[in-house]
């Protein structure tokens, strides 16, 4: 063992005081050993296997579901450098609180010292983390999400360079559950939870909130960006494209999407990754990007045939399902499955569950955990350790009235705002309300490790070292009529935008300047074979004035709460530009 490790978890086991410490190696001896474990102590549930072959079911505590933001801290010694979207607490304080709930909080339990690789071996994006945890499902899950054992051990040697996450479940207490980070200690503290995104601490903790911190420092980027490989068969050109949308607003299923039949002859999708994004700039200014994780933790509700039909593919095997409805036949179930409801089943607090009961069946928020080689449209380089050329990069949310199906950034600066003023309803991965309009920029809104303005220098920063910067799109699925009915179809027919935004990336598709960013005219999105109204692709790509002038206005108000000084003069500039061309029209 490294001696690094060693001794931070000497130090760990005597504040935790656990019974055991199981160093976990990542074998596949291992895995059986855990599972037959977590299945005596009722932790996993296994399914029918003949259906679901290593599959497995969880349920967590009720009042423990989704990542809980107004718990997450960014403890930095300078509170400005947590900035003005991130809880806070000083390290001293935060240390302090926490180590009284972990104190003795693994008596009677293992834990585990779970060493992990985010990224592939051999590549220079990738980095080590080693999280010690009192909980089994987190060892299983780690085992899928990242590459565990030691294949990071390897990797590291005799360094100290690892992020360290400590997690107990505590006693699930909401009130004694904090998930807490320390980038300039290069340290990551969750306890009180046993949901996955407080708890898989390769995920959100370091991929993003650390990882963002120390790209920042770094020269590179840590984004909550899927990436995937469009390929138009006709010319044989692949390019990919990364894009960032908040949680729970189909990252997974675009980065897994299937052409629409009249268009499946032409292009491909492959996935390189669902979730997260890692980039780099290389020797000759192109930015490249690895997906770190190893894994999907996907939302289970709506997934069917129809929105991801290779996510169903995926989730066949090797899959944990987590928080949906346990059928009497011992398989799984989830409004918006391809499956009929079954007759009866278990709902995700554990209640008995039928058709006719009024509250649904699984939690809005339940998942699958599913490994990304499972994958039927896998990319052949998603574990390049080069990573891929990103060669578009696409914003989005769900926005009801403002923003068209798709627009062109003029530039990379002008980008650079469009991403930062980004704005989605919110969906019920984080606790709280759902559907309330938020700004959320870059998707990053509950990621960004430091100061959203000094992330959004770093935007700019970046852009200026690239010699050919990604261009930068947003788009819209969400757009509503006048009756709230959704006016773009969605799935798979989102390979419709896709197409001319790789078309305009290669230079080979024209757009009209308008006051937002460059707009393709209604022809210019390929429509064979979809039956759409006439007119609507042109309704989708029409701008309102009043509608803008709210939208200003609101962008007004979000860099009036979050300018702390920092707040880049070039944003600033932009958004003038922007109202007075909306002015214009
Ligand atoms: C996720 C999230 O789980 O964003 O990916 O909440
Ligand atoms: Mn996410």
């Amino acid at each position: 063992m490294n001696k690094h490790v060693e001794v931070w978890v000497n130090e760990t086991a005597k504040l935790t005081k656990p019974d055991r410490i199981v160093y976990i190696d990542g074998s596949d001896a291992e895995k059986e050993r855990l599972t037959k474990e977590a299945l005596a102590t009722k932790e996993i549930t296994e399914l029918d296997q003949k259906r679901y072959p290593d599959c497995y079911y969880h349920r967590t505590a009720i009042n423990d579901v989704a990542r809980v933001e107004h718990l997450t801290f960014i403890c930095t010694m300078n509170k400005q450098d947590a900035g003005p979207t991130n809880n806070w607490m000083s390290p001293p304080d935060a240390y302090a609180k926490l180590s009284a709930i972990f104190d003795g909080s693994m008596k009677g339990r293992t834990m585990y010292v779970i060493p992990y690789l985010m990224g592939p071996a051999n590549s220079a994006f990738s980095k080590v983390g080693v999280e010690l945890t009192d909980s089994i499902y987190v060892v299983l899950n780690m085992r899928i999400m990242t590459r565990m054992g030691k294949i990071a051990l390897d990797v590291l040697g005799d360094s100290a360079a690892f992020v360290k996450g400590l997690h107990s479940k505590a006693d699930l207490n909401e009130d004694r559950r904090f998930i807490c980070h320390f980038p300039e200690d290069n340290t990551i503290w969750s306890v009180g939870s046993g949901y996955g995104g407080n708890v898989l601490l390769g995920k959100k903790c370091f991929s993003l909130r650390i990882a963002s911190f120390l790209g920042r420092n770094e020269g590179w980027m840590a984004e909550h960006m899927l990436i995937l490989g469009l390929k138009d068969k006709k010319t044989g050109e692949k390019q990919y494209i990364a894009a960032a949308f908040p949680s729970a607003c189909g990252k997974t299923n675009l980065a897994m999407l299937v052409p629409p039949a009249a268009l499946a002859d032409r292009y491909e999708v492959t996935t390189v990754g669902d979730d997260i994004a890692w980039m780099r700039i290389d020797d000759n200014g192109q930015l490249r990007a690895i997906n770190p994780e190893y894994g999907f933790f996907g939302v289970a509700p709506g997934t069917n045939s129809k929105s991801n039909p290779n996510a169903v593919k995926t989730i066949k095997k090797e899959t944990i399902f987590t928080n949906v409805v346990h059928t009497a036949d011992n398989g799984v179930w989830w409004e918006g499955s391809d499956d009929a409801a079954p007759a009866n089943g278990t709902d995700w607090k554990g209640n008995p569950w039928t058709p006719a009961s009024k509250e649904k069946g699984a939690n809005p928020n339940s998942r699958f955990t599913a490994l990304a080689k499972n994958c039927p449209c896998i990319d052949p380089d998603w574990e390049s350790p080069k990573g891929v050329p990103i060669s578009a990069i696409i914003f989005g949310g769900r926005r009801a009235k403002t923003a068209p199906l798709v627009y062109e950034s003029f530039n990379w600066q002008h980008g650079v705002f469009v991403g930062a003023t980004m704005a989605s309803e919110t969906t019920a991965a984080a606790a709280g309300q759902v559907g309330v309009m938020r700004n959320d920029p870059m998707a990053m809104k509950p990621f960004c490790g430091y100061n959203v303005n000094d992330y959004f220098a770093h935007w700019l920063a970046m852009g200026k070292k690239m010699k050919n910067p990604p261009k930068i799109f947003n788009v819209n699925w969400f757009r509503q009529d006048e009756n709230g009915a959704f006016m773009w179809p969605g799935y798979g027919e989102n390979l419709r935008v896709l197409a001319w935004i790789a078309a305009r990336t290669a230079g080979k598709a024209t757009a009209s300047e308008t006051a937002i960013g460059n707009l393709p005219d209604a022809s210019a999105i390929d429509t064979t074979g979809l039956s759409i109204p006439a007119d609507m692709v042109k309704k989708l790509l029409s701008i309102d004035k009043s509608v803008w002038e709210t939208e200003i206005a609101s962008i007004r108000k979000f860099f009036g709460e979050i300018d702390d000084g920092r707040l880049p003069k070039e944003l600033k500039d932009e958004l003038e530009k922007l109202a007075a061309r909306i002015q214009k029209i």
